[in-house]
């Protein structure tokens, strides 16, 4: 059976690391994967993650099985964090995962197994490659909508709503909560407001992946779209990650979570249940239990917040560095879009080509639909790739 198998396609953004770490020139910058990196590129475990596990080591007596769904105190803690106060908790189920990516997945085997037959999942175009990967992997129908505008490197809205008004009742449509990756281009509460309405008039149900929550505006404004569907919409299902904003990337901690009527939220747990039992019966523990010590203490949670803090303000400050760098060396405006931007990416517009001659003639990794990653830069290296920008784009 193993003889003749064909190799699948390299994941690019993987491969690209690969590619940065042989290459032997001193002066190169890593804009690739989505990894927060401090000034000195370092990728931090934080404070109170550390502080979390110490507790954990020190107080945990038994590394026995958990339930199917995983622990629920952080079921709960993660819940109250994405949704707020507006939902009540008795219309919500949900489902630890291994990783945001693990979430999606069980979002996509929900929908399959228990969705309308022919359901079809819209993403956006772009959207983060792994998802099609996924819905590929699985066979799904699949349709983009219009979102990046390649003119403006804003969001094309109408455009959007005008392939959104083409959805189906029981379609998904899936859409970023805030940080849109690869783009860096997000809603903005009007636009919430107009996709919210439309998708009640299709009778479709929204999906939700918030991989990036407190990285763009802060905790809630980040998550203020998720909220207003999951209050205008009668059912919402969301991917959450925890691999950024607690830089627990290798524990693989996500959440599966639904917003449905309170009269079906018992069944649809059981469902859920079953999905994790059908894929890999008990989700990981560790990473999970971290971020339920953090939430469930004011201290750690304060902590983490300020610590979150900083590191969305850091992202900020080198996105306003770089967009008035451009400013100064191009003579115009046509930057200013990165300051606008929000999360860790920017998708800045250069061709492939163009990607490819940054990274010969000055040692910067992106993307090859040149998205970078913000917080590959520092206060040095901002104006180095300026320079190379300026240079190389057209
Ligand atoms: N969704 C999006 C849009 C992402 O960018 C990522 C990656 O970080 C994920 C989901 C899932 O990440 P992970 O599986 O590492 O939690
Ligand atoms: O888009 C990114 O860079 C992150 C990390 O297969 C990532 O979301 C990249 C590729 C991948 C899984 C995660």
């Amino acid at each position: 059976m193993l003889s003749g198998l064909k190799a699948p396609a390299p994941d690019k953004i993987l491969a690209l690391t690969q590619m940065f770490r042989e290459d032997p020139r001193d002066a190169k910058i890593d804009l690739g994967v989505g990894v927060y990196r401090t000034p000195e590129g370092v990728t931090p475990v934080m404070r109170a993650v550390k502080a979390a596990e110490k507790r954990i080591w020190d107080e945990q007596t038994t590394k026995s099985y958990t339930g199917l769904a995983g622990d629920p105190a952080y079921a709960r803690g993660l819940a109250g964090m994405i949704l707020g106060e507006g939902i009540d908790p008795g219309r919500t189920a949900a489902i630890a995962t291994p990783g945001g990516t693990g979430a999606v997945r069980q979002a996509f085997e929900l929908v399959k197994a228990h969705g309308r037959a022919d359901a079809t999942v819209w993403v956006s175009d772009p959207t983060w490659p792994n998802h099609i990967t996924i819905l590929r992997h699985m066979e799904m129908p699949t349709r983009t909508y219009r979102y990046f505008d390649d003119a403006t490197c804003k969001v094309d809205v109408e455009g959007m709503l005008a392939d959104l008004a083409e959805v189906a009742e029981g379609d998904i449509v899936l859409l970023h909560g805030c940080c849109h990756n690869p783009t860096g281009a997000n809603l903005t509460a009007a636009d919430w407001t107009r996709v919210a309405d439309l998708l009640a008039e299709r009778g479709a149900t929204p999906m939700i992946d918030i991989a990036y929550q407190g990285f763009g505006d802060g905790l809630d404004a980040d998550a203020a779209g998720t909220r207003l569907l999951a209050e205008r919409l009668p059912e919402v299902l969301i991917a959450a990650s925890c691999s950024k904003n607690f830089g627990i990337y290798r524990e693989r901690a996500g959440l599966l979570l639904t917003v449905s009527d309170a009269s079906e939220a018992g069944t649809v747990q059981l469902v859920l249940n079953a999905l994790n039992r059908a894929n890999y019966s008990f989700p990981p523990d560790h990473g999970p239990r971290i971020v339920a010590t953090i939430l469930g203490d004011a201290d750690l949670r304060a902590d983490w917040q300020a610590e979150l803090e900083e590191t969305r303000l850091s992202m900020l400050a080198l996105r306003r560095q770089l967009a008035d760098e451009l400013r100064q060396r191009t003579n115009s405006s046509r930057y200013d879009f990165i300051a606008d931007h929000r999360g860790m990416f920017s998708r800045l517009g250069a061709s492939p080509d163009e990607v490819a001659k940054m990274r010969e003639d000055f040692g910067i990794y992106m993307v090859g639909d040149s998205r970078l990653n913000i917080a590959g830069l520092n206060a040095d290296t901002v104006p180095v790739l300026a320079r190379a920008i300026a240079q190389t784009c057209a």
